[in-house]
C-alpha cells in the first residue's frame, strides 16, 4: 500500500482544470458558481453575487432564511436590502430560486417583494419557490425568543428570525413544507400540532394558530403560483447549458457543524449545504468562489479570537458601517483570521477568492495580521473544536505596514499603492487560492481584478 502522505493543501494554487480563472473583463468561466461566507458572516456575497449575476441565468439560494442580510447599491447608487430574495433579483435577465434547504417565512418575503416593487424591482415571472422548502411560522420567531430568554446570560444573539426553531421542525419531522399549502385542510391540522408541541414545552407561549391558519389561506393564493420542483429547473437547466449561481448565506464559521458551535446559525452554510440545500450535484460546481472582509466582523455572542475593542473598534466600525443588515446591531470588529480563512478554504474548496472592504482599512499605520493560533502555549493547526479552546487561544500577529491613502477611487491593480498589494499577496501566500477581485468600497463599480 502506498504510503499516507499529508499534503500541505495550502502551499498551491488549485488546479486550473478546476479553478475556473475570472478573465479580466471580469467574466467567469463557470457553468455553476457558488458565493461562499468564509467568516462570520456579511463579508459583502450580496455585491458579489449582484456583480456576477449580470452573467448568469440563475440565482439561487440555498440554505438560512431572513436571518441573512445583503446591502446592495446598483449602478446609480440606489440602496437594495435582501433577505429572503436572492441578490441576483436586480438583474432583469436572471431567473431567482429559493431552493429546498431555505426556510421560508412567507410574510416576510412578502414584504420583501413588495418593498422592491416600491423600488422599481418587480418579481413577477422570475421568482421560483421550492416546494420542498420548509415554511418557518409566527410560533417559530416567538420560540427564537423565548429560547434565548431561557439563556438568559448565555445567549447565542440570534437574529430572532425564527431559524433554529424552524430547522428544529424539519429536523424533528414536524415541520411544514410549501408544497403543502396545496391542501390547506391537511396543512391546518398540521399546523394545530406544531402549535400544541411549542405550547407544552413554553411557559408564556403565544401564537393564535388559527388566525394564521386564516392567513395561510391567502397566503396559499399568492404564493402557489410561483412554487414549482426547484430540483427539477436547476437541473434542467444546467442540462440545457445554462449557467447557475448559487448565493451563500450566513458563513463558514457560523456553520451548525463546522462554526463555533453553540454559537452558530441551524443551516450549514458551507458547500455542503449548496448541494443538500439546492438538489445539485456538487461535481457540477465550477467555481466556489470564498468572500473574506480584509478584516473580521461578528454579530451576536461566540469565541472571536481576532477580535479588536475600544477606539480602534469603534473607527472600523464606524469606517466600515458595520452595523446588521437584518437587526441594525452593532457588529464586532476584528483583525483578518488567517487560521478561520484557511480552514473555510479548506472545508469549501475554495478555488476563488473575494478580498472585500479594503478601502476600509486605508487610514491605518499598521494592520494586523492573525497568522497563527496557540493553544496552552503551543502552536495548534486548525481550528479547535471546543469553543472553551477557541475562547482561550493566543493569536500569532504580523504587523502590516497601512497604506494611509484612499483608495475607493481605485479602480486598477496598478493603481493599489503597493502597500495595499503587499497586504493582499501576504494573505493569498498565507492561504494559497488567488483573491481575485479586491473590494475597494460598496458600490458596483468598486471592485479590482487582480491580473
Ligand atoms: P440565527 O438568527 O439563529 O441564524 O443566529 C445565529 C447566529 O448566526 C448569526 N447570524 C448572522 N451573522 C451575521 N449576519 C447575519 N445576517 C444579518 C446581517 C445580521 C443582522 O446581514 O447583518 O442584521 O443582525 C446573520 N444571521 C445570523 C447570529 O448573529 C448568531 O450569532
Ligand atoms: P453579506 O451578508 O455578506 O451580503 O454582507 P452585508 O450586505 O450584510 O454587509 C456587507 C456591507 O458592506 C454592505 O453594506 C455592503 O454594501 C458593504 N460592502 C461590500 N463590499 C464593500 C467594499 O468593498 N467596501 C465597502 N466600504 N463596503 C462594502
Ligand atoms: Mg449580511
Amino acid at each position: 500500500m502506498a504510503p499516507f502522505v499529508m499534503a500541505n493543501v495550502y502551499n498551491h494554487m488549485p488546479p486550473q482544470a478546476v479553478c475556473a480563472s475570472a478573465a479580466q473583463d471580469g467574466r467567469l468561466d463557470a457553468q455553476v458558481a457558488v458565493v461562499l461566507g468564509t467568516q462570520w458572516g456579511d463579508e459583502g456575497k450580496g455585491k458579489l453575487v449582484d456583480i456576477l449575476a449580470q452573467q448568469y441565468d440563475i440565482v439561487a439560494r440555498a440554505q438560512g432564511g431572513a436571518n441573512a442580510g445583503h446591502t446592495i447599491y446598483d449602478s446609480e447608487g440606489n440602496k437594495y436590502k435582501l433577505h429572503l430574495v436572492p441578490s441576483g433579483i436586480l438583474n432583469q435577465n436572471a431567473q431567482c430560486v429559493v431552493g429546498n434547504g431555505v426556510v421560508i417565512h412567507l410574510p416576510s418575503l412578502f414584504e420583501e417583494i413588495a418593498t422592491l416593487k416600491e423600488q422599481g424591482v418587480s418579481t413577477e415571472g422570475r421568482l421560483v419557490v421550492s416546494d420542498r422548502a420548509h415554511l418557518l411560522f409566527d410560533l417559530h420567531k416567538e420560540i427564537d425568543g423565548l429560547r434565548e430568554a431561557e439563556l438568559a446570560g448565555k445567549q447565542i444573539g440570534t437574529t430572532k428570525r425564527g431559524i433554529g426553531p424552524a430547522y428544529a421542525s424539519k429536523a424533528t419531522r414536524n415541520g411544514i413544507r410549501v408544497g403543502e399549502l396545496r391542501d390547506l385542510d391537511a396543512f391546518a391540522a398540521k399546523l394545530r400540532v406544531l402549535a400544541l408541541d411549542g405550547q407544552k414545552r413554553f411557559q408564556g407561549f403565544e401564537y393564535d394558530v388559527e388566525a394564521d391558519i386564516v392567513r395561510y389561506k391567502e397566503i396559499a393564493k399568492q404564493v402557489l403560483p410561483f412554487v414549482g420542483d426547484t430540483v427539477e429547473l436547476v437541473n434542467d437547466a444546467w442540462e440545457a447549458g445554462k449557467r447557475i449561481l448559487v448565493e451563500g448565506a450566513n458563513a463558514t464559521m457560523l456553520d451548525l457543524d463546522f462554526g463555533t458551535y453553540p454559537f452558530v446559525t441551524s443551516s450549514n452554510p458551507s458547500i455542503g449545504g449548496v448541494a443538500s440545500g439546492l438538489g445539485l450535484a456538487p461535481t457540477n460546481f465550477q467555481a466556489i468562489i470564498g468572500v473574506a472582509k480584509a478584516y473580521t466582523t461578528r454579530v451576536g455572542a461566540g469565541p472571536y479570537p481576532t477580535e479588536i475593542f475600544g477606539d480602534l473598534a469603534e473607527d472600523i466600525r464606524r469606517i466600515g458601517a458595520e452595523y446588521g443588515t437584518t437587526t441594525g446591531r452593532p457588529r464586532r470588529v476584528g483583525w483578518l483570521d488567517i487560521p478561520a480563512l484557511k480552514y473555510a478554504t479548506r472545508i469549501n474548496g475554495l478555488t476563488h477568492i473575494n478580498l472585500t472592504k479594503l478601502d476600509v482599512l486605508s487610514e491605518l499605520e499598521t494592520i494586523r495580521l492573525g497568522v497563527g493560533y496557540k493553544l496552552n502555549g503551543k502552536a495548534i493547526s486548525g481550528m479547535p473544536s471546543e469553543i472553551a479552546d477557541v475562547e482561550k487561544v493566543e493569536v500569532v500577529y504580523e504587523d502590516i505596514p497601512g497604506w494611509q491613502t484612499d483608495i475607493s477611487k481605485v479602480r486598477t491593480w496598478d493603481d493599489l499603492p503597493e502597500a495595499a498589494r503587499k497586504y493582499i499577496a501576504r494573505i493569498q501566500e498565507l492561504i494559497g487560492v488567488k483573491l481575485e477581485w479586491i473590494g475597494v468600497g460598496p458600490g458596483r463599480d468598486a471592485i479590482v481584478m487582480q491580473p
